[in-house]
């Protein structure tokens, strides 16, 4: 028996456009909804460990020695990129096409993952499933998901207490960073290690804590929200909703429109597969077999600088101050005057450009398709759009700048905004309650196929003037 939100005939329809569409044949191959009427999730993983764990044996000893291309020197000097070094299950990254989960583009997650109610966006729980077992899941899987992560929410009080250590306007990041190492204290994983778990074993206590601190982090998280912003009146969680609707009402807000944007909201930043900032951050320190939580505030680290998750501040930042400058209804030309002198001043215009996509990113334009659904007047919206006329030409003549299209943190914050959520130095912190679901999935694999310790080599300067005079 299937089941999912589309009916049969949304799986026919997308197995016959697979067959025209080569892009879209992976995605149909992983089109796996669940077959079973089992709720529970660990179960399900129990299954699909053994096979997956075959199946990397399998590639190992037969394409162990396959050459996956060259390393050249600006690779090296250049941050790797175009560099494939990574194995990362959750998701996959095509420049042009942007994010795939579990092969699941986001129209297609946006059709076949269960929704709060007819039509809605995909509920972030939905998104964890699949990303943990490669399945769609049914709305009661997502049901009883929903149900173990409120009851694993609770957050000790002790890390209310470590977060208030700090000053309350100390940046947002830094008390939610500071809020998960404090709940690293109920590490089940470094609790098993002590008492010398075997290594076949290593993935129970990984997904206990991996669930635990997806369940967390909305509350941590809106806490560190009703402390800088709302006279620290805290909001608790309702047990009736939903993991999104849930987080949104306990920052403290209510409306239909913003729980659905918040689903949605969780659900696109969760994953973008293995090489970015904090997945990669994460990945590697959990290499050296550090818990969830030791790893996730790692990967959160990461996510707290400009180029990466911070990214998102920056832009309504500066939108804000255009507004302030030139008011609302500011014209393309002095948008235009307003890019160059970011430009001339040597910042970066923040939301556009990417390390690997080359096309505007998808996450945008499902954030853009929302924002026309639901807030097609809002002025800051139509700012955003004319961005999207504006920057790309400008970053071109630059002559420099490879991707000049917007990437996910563009559009982000002018939603929020438009809700209510117009502090925008908190907006990393979303991110990175969102980006749990992905690293945090990706962390049990790594466990459950036994990856190794993570350790490129690297190489001076002089290494390589002496390897290049060598080679040449
Ligand atoms: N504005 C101005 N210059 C840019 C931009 C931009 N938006 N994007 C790239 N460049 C420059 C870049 O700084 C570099 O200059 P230089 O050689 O003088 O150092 C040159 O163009 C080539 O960079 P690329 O190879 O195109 O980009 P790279 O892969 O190095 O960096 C980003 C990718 C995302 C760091 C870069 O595009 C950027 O800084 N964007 C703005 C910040 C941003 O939106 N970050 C969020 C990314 C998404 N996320 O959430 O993580
Ligand atoms: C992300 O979501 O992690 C960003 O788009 C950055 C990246 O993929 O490199």
């Amino acid at each position: 028996m299937v089941f999912f939100r589309g009916g049969v005939s949304l799986i026919s329809k997308l197995r016959s456009r697979a067959v025209q569409q080569p892009s879209l044949r992976d995605s149909v191959r992983w089109l796996q909804v669940q077959t079973t009427s089992d709720l529970d999730l660990h179960s399900q993983l129990k299954e699909l460990i053994p096979e997956q764990q075959e199946r990397l044996k399998k590639l190992k000893s037969e394409h162990g020695k396959v050459q996956l291309g060259n390393i050249t020197v600006d690779m090296v000097l250049g941050g790797m990129r175009g560099m494939t070094g990574l194995l990362w299950e959750t998701s996959l990254l095509d420049p042009d096409e942007g994010i795939r989960f579990r092969g699941l583009s986001i129209p297609e997650c946006q059709k076949l993952l269960p929704a709060a109610k007819p039509g809605g966006e995909p509920l972030p729980e939905g998104l964890l499933w699949l990303l943990l077992t490669g399945k769609a899941p049914t709305k009661e899987q997502v049901d009883s998901l929903s149900k173990e992560l409120r009851s694993r929410a609770t957050v000790p009080d002790h890390v209310y207490k470590t977060i208030n250590a700090l000053p309350v306007n100390a940046h947002p990041m830094t008390q939610f960073a500071t809020g998960v190492m404090a709940l690293q204290v109920q590490s089940e994983f470094q609790k098993a290690y002590e008492k010398g778990i075997h290594k076949s074993k290593y993935w129970e206590p990984t997904y206990e804590d991996s669930l635990s601190l997806i369940a967390q982090v909305p509350v941590v998280a809106s806490y560190v929200y009703r402390r800088m912003y709302k006279n620290g009146q805290v909001i608790p969680m309702d047990d009736s909703l939903d993991y999104g609707a849930n987080f949104a009402h306990m920052l403290g807000f209510d409306s239909p429109d913003m729980l659905e944007l918040m689903r949605l909201y969780v659900t696109i930043h969760s994953d973008h597969e293995g090489g970015n900032v904090s997945a990669h951050t994460g990945h590697l320190v959990a290499s050296a077999l550090s818990d969830p939580y030791l790893s996730f505030a790692a990967a959160l680290n990461g996510l707290a600088g400009p180029l990466h998750g911070l990214a998102n501040q920056e832009v309504l930042l500066w939108i804000k101050s255009v507004v302030e400058e030139c008011g609302e209804n500011v014209s393309k030309e002095n948008l235009k005057d307003h890019i160059w002198k970011t430009l001339n001043s040597g910042k970066v215009v923040p939301g556009f450009g990417h390390g690997v996509l080359r096309q505007t990113d998808p996450r945008y334009t499902c954030q853009r398709e929302f924002a026309l659904k639901h807030l097609p007047d809002d002025p800051l919206f139509k700012l955003v759009s004319n961005l999207y006329e504006v920057v790309p030409p400008i970053l071109l003549e630059l002559g420099k700048v490879k991707n000049p299209w917007p990437n996910v943190d563009a559009h982000s914050g002018v939603l929020l905004n438009h809700y209510g959520l117009t502090e925008a130095r908190y907006y990393t912190v979303l991110f990175g309650v969102s980006r749990a679901i992905g690293i945090c999935s990706q962390l049990i694999w790594d466990r459950a196929l036994g990856l190794p310790l993570e350790r490129p080599k690297s190489v001076t300067m002089e290494w390589l003037e002496n390897y290049c005079k060598k080679a040449a």
